[in-house]
């Protein structure tokens, strides 16, 4: 409870707006300019000191996109064309001075309540409304509730013993210290190597004395080519922007330049192949691989070929063979764990200061006050980087309490994992939308394409109902529980299942196996979704005030 008078007083005043938005990522910066176009008085609630969601947040060395920033920015305004990116794949800094931009152009600020953190969202069945509580103690009242929580914000710390008796210092990847951190002349260990370990590592290894990494699975990662662009490169682009944004939005994996190979790599010969497959290592794109022929994902046998191409790549850099042969992911198919984009990674090894542990056989035993203990060895170190990812999809909607009708919490409907109607909404919780929830294609695409047709698809259906004098609008159990099918029949049938990833909560004990994203396609998906509300909301029960 809040000691600050102000603040408990303004919990017995509730705030009444439209609609409250948690969150001012991507997602909730374009959810307030649009709820606002459609008429609604809506507020964003924050927990961060500033807007930018997982780029304000993620602050790490060598933190930057793994889509092209052409791409990894919004579409829906010809206005936001004046941002020049510098670099191919923007850096965190350029990312959040971007989503600061976005902010100030459509006055955005002075609707968001930053250093927010929301607590609660209860439904009022009687008066259809949510109550939206937060750490400070204030309440709002609100017809519509938006959770723009982010996939990736609700940051994992391992379960190793001892994580309080290490006398250094230690990091997690998505906290980093605002002002950064120097390890000029220190000895430290990165335990992870998912994305953000591969990107911090290289940059670490630069400024330390001494680097050990500790890795549990091996991960698929493919060289960025980063660089600047050229003087007029962008302009090039925005020349053909309707129809490369057009290409985005329809494709699966809501890039406009990713060629999505029709044909099966079984029909190439073993030449053709690898020239495909060099072409795609050698432009440096994350999906490149992915959907260089249209069967990577659900034929094994061609999958091993991508993987083995990769494995190949991993020995030529890494100079030490026994150093290379524990670098090369095993034991799971390429990109059913999420691969990565990375720069210098694998050569990092090749550095005299730059050690690896393999911890897949022998788990970290626990942290000493000195180090990290594996195998009866003590690992001695100065600082502690954890790039050990995220309690993904659902972690961000479980840390609060939220109550739909009847009382019935979120966290209970989704024990045995998340339940939702296109990723957007879960039967029993009026009013309240999802971005980029569990059970639509999010993060198995470029986010921001993702985010942008959930926003207007909400704010479409808001308006909708504001027209029409609907004041409750709740998927069926029916459609939820077909979508969910669907869901899981399309997942079943890649390969995503034969690996243990964040994208099945895996990573998170007591997690529910459940495999989160749909892995249907973008284009796919929005047909469906632009459907469903040409039907009138089918699968929607739409109640009149
Ligand atoms: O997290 P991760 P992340 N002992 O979950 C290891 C997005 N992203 O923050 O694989 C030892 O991928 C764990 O090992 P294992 C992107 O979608 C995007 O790196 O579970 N190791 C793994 O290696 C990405 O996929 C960008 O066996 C332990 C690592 O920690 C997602 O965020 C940049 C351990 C966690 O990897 C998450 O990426 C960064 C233990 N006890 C992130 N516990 C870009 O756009 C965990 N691990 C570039």
């Amino acid at each position: 409870m809040s000691s600050n008078l102000a603040g408990s007083r303004e919990a017995t005043v509730p705030t009444r707006v439209d609609a409250v938005i948690v969150g001012a990522g991507f997602s909730g910066l374009y959810m307030l300019h649009k709820l606002r176009e459609t008429g609604l008085n809506a507020v964003v609630l924050e927990a961060g000191d500033g807007v930018g969601g997982t780029w304000y947040w993620n602050r790490y060395p060598g933190a930057r996109v793994d889509v092209e920033g052409f791409d990894y920015s919004y579409s829906f305004s010809a206005d936001l064309q004046e941002w020049e990116w510098s670099e191919r794949y923007p850096a965190q800094p350029e990312l959040l001075r971007y989503l600061d931009h976005v902010a100030d152009r459509f006055g955005l600020r002075r609707d968001i309540r930053l250093s927010t953190r929301v607590t609660s969202a209860h439904y009022d069945e009687a008066a259809t409304l949510w109550t939206v509580c937060t750490e400070r103690g204030q309440a709002y009242r609100a017809t519509w509730c938006v959770m723009a929580t982010g996939c990736l914000s609700s940051a994992q710390l391992p379960a190793i013993d001892g994580i309080g008796d290490f006398a250094g210092e230690w990091f997690h990847t998505a906290h980093w210290p605002v002002g950064g951190v120097d390890f000029t002349g220190k000895r430290v260990a990165v335990i992870g190597t998912g994305s953000s370990g591969i990107q911090s590592i290289p940059i670490i290894a630069e400024q330390a004395a001494r680097l050990t990494v500790f890795q549990r699975t091996a991960a698929f990662a493919i060289p960025a080519r980063n660089r600047d662009l050229e003087p007029g490169e962008l302009d090039e682009l925005k020349a053909h922007y309707p129809e490369l944004r057009d290409r985005a939005r329809h494709g699966i994996v809501g890039m406009s330049r990713i060629a999505e190979g029709s044909t099966s790599a079984l029909d190439a010969t073993a030449d053709q192949r690898q020239q495909v497959f060099e072409e795609i290592w050698a432009a440096g794109t994350l999906s490149g691989l992915t959907t260089s022929y249209r069967d990577v994902m659900t034929d094994r046998t061609v999958n091993d070929q991508v993987a083995d191409f990769v494995r190949g790549k991993i020995r030529e850099i890494v100079d030490d063979p026994d150093t290379a042969e524990r670098l090369c992911p095993r034991g799971y198919p390429f990109g059913a764990k999420r691969p990565c984009l990375h720069t210098g990674y694998y050569a990092t090894y090749n550095r005299d200061n730059v050690r690896l542990v393999d911890v897949s056989e022998n788990p970290i035993e626990r942290l000493s006050a000195r180090g990290v203990v594996v195998g009866g060895t003590e690992h001695e170190v100065d600082a502690i980087v954890f790039a050990t990812g995220f309690d993904a999809m659902t972690g961000s909607l479980a840390a609060i309490d939220i109550r739909g009708r009847s009382g019935r919490t979120l966290r209970d409907k989704w024990s045995a994992g998340p339940i939702t109607y296109l990723g957007l909404q879960s039967a029993g919780f009026p009013n309240l939308f999802l971005v980029a929830g569990p059970g639509s294609p999010s993060v198995l695409t470029n986010m921001v394409m993702s985010i942008e047709q959930h926003v207007e698809w909400i704010a479409d259906c808001i308006g909708y109902a504001r027209e029409r004098g609907v004041v409750a609008v709740e998927a069926t159990e029916r459609a939820e529980r077909d979508w969910v099918h669907h869901v899981n029949d399309v997942s079943n049938a890649l390969l995503y299942s034969e690996a243990s990833t964040w994208y099945l909560g895996a990573n998170v004990p007591g997690k529910p196996r459940v495999f989160m994203p749909y892995a249907g396609g973008l284009g796919a998906y929005r047909k469906r979704c632009d459907a469903v509300a040409a039907a009138g909301y089918d699968g929607f029960v739409l109640t009149a005030g």
